[in-house]
């Protein structure tokens, strides 16, 4: 095992793996940019080294700075978080070239599933159902609009260096493609370095539902119960939570015996996420796979009553995984996201917390780095806290959450806590009828005269 190690990652997240680290009776290093000099992880790390100044470029994804910190240190291992330098094939490469484990999925894995398109013709000749698409990248409009003649309209163009929704166009006829083609390569251009497209058929009465997976290196891989996660706006989950209303225990079985073969088949290690769009036939498509841990794996590990990251972190030091395969799960839970934004227009609101009163009590969890009298820096997302709900019942897991919400209390800058009160409100979630259209449709019915 090691005994140190170093947390390239900021907020919840690295709140969160320090948590997990120091259960295993590991030390802690936490690196911080110069605003988080006060923030949490910080403040509760064993030691801190600073990586630079506010903007990511110098800090967070600053990777001479990071391994130096972990040099100086003298971490063992260094877990990534998400965001930032997690899905980066690079960063675990350096990291083995200095010696100290990434506690992650090998480089070939990274950049395998970091290449959607890739990843959509691996998960093919695994046998996995995908979403009918081209299966090589598209440079021009004619070659595009032919492709989407053949699969028909609506069409969704992609980013192959893509996923989480940036790069994304949907085209409803072939001129809307044409405009938006140029549009889709320029911004996954910005975003990515590398503006090759692909389509995709648009699936839209479809439920967002992934799989999550942990896999050692031994060749031992698990698949967990969905996690429904079809409540977005701009590709950015609200709520999420498992298991989907939608998916029996025969779709489940099929979904997740799917996805530990494919998963096997390339070699899967650490933990991952594999995402699907399931129809309305309770057809399930593969879209991409996520070679990290990802914000909503609080849910999985409520209903199975284990620790994902303490797991992943052994298994990156080469223990076998500790849980059965047949592993039994019970109960329902909810992920609400709170985030520091208007709940109507959805805009940042950094600031300071004047006041702060977090839920707690019997199945109720918060993951959140936020204290009272902390100022919010503006750099960095708005995620504030996620609030994690387990009960038996779908049923009581949102009267549980409800109740939650209704007592946190955030003085001195605004948060989307209505939106989510209004989310289980909903009678369509209530019933857990919904779907990727429910945001769209919700808003609407909210506010009726809103212009946009
Ligand atoms: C799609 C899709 C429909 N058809 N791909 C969004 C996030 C990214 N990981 C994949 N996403 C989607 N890909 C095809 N071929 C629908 C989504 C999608 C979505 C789209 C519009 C509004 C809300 C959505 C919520 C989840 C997924």
């Amino acid at each position: 095992m090691f005994s140190k190690i170093l947390i390239a990652n900021r907020g919840e997240i690295a709140l969160r793996i320090i948590r997990a680290a120091r259960e295993l009776g590991l030390k802690t290093v936490a690196v911080y940019s110069e605003p988080d000099k006060s923030s949490l992880h910080t403040l509760l790390a064993d030691e801190k080294i600073c990586i630079g100044p506010a903007k990511v470029s110098e800090s967070y994804l600053n990777v001479p700075n990071i391994m130096s910190a972990a040099e100086i240190s003298k971490a063992d291992a260094v877990h990534p978080g998400y965001g930032f330098l997690a899905e980066n094939p690079r960063f675990p490469e350096i990291c083995q070239s200095q010696g100290i484990t990434f506690i992650g999925p090998p480089a070939p894995l990274m950049r395998l599933m970091g290449d959607k398109s890739r990843a959509r013709l691996e998960m093919k000749k695994s046998k996995l159902p995908v979403i009918p698409g081209s299966d090589k990248t598209l440079n021009e409009i004619p070659e595009a609009k032919k492709e989407a003649q053949r699969l028909g309209f609506p069409v969704i163009l992609k980013a192959k260096a893509g996923g989480g929704g940036k790069g994304m166009r949907i085209a409803r006829s072939a001129s809307q493609l044409e405009e938006q083609f140029p549009i889709a390569q320029r911004e996954a251009e910005g975003a990515f370095g590398d503006p090759s497209l692909y389509l995709e058929k648009y699936i839209s009465k479809a439920r967002h539902i992934e799989i999550q997976v942990i896999g050692d290196t031994k060749g031992n891989i698990l698949a967990f119960a969905e996690r429904e996660c079809s409540i977005q706006r701009k590709y950015q989950k609200l709520l999420e939570e498992t298991p989907s209303p939608f998916v029996d225990e025969k779709l489940r079985r099929r979904m997740t015996k799917a996805v530990q073969e494919s998963a096997r088949f390339i070699g899967y290690q650490s933990l991952g996420t594999f995402e699907f769009l399931v129809d309305e036939q309770k057809k399930f498509y593969f879209m991409e796979a996520n070679t990290r841990v990802q914000v909503e794996h609080p849910i999985t590990e409520m209903i199975y009553d284990l620790d994902l990251i303490k797991e992943q972190i052994k298994i990156a030091a080469g223990e076998k995984l500790s849980y059965p395969p047949g592993l039994a799960r019970r109960g329902h839970s909810l992920e609400c996201r709170i985030n520091a934004e208007d709940a109507e227009t959805f805009i940042p609101s950094p600031g300071k917390i004047d006041f702060l009163v977090l839920p707690g009590g019997e199945g109720i969890r918060v993951d959140s780095a936020a204290y009272c009298g902390w100022q919010i820096p503006p750099d960095y997302d708005s995620l504030v806290a996620k609030i994690i709900a387990f009960a038996p019942s779908r049923q009581e897991t949102i009267k549980k959450m409800k109740t939650a919400l209704e007592m946190t209390t955030l003085v001195g800058i605004k948060t989307n806590i209505s939106l989510h009160l209004g989310f289980l409100a909903n009678s369509s979630f209530i019933k857990g009828d919904y779907d990727i259209r429910f945001m769209e449709s919700f808003l609407k019915k909210q506010q009726p005269k809103s212009e946009d």
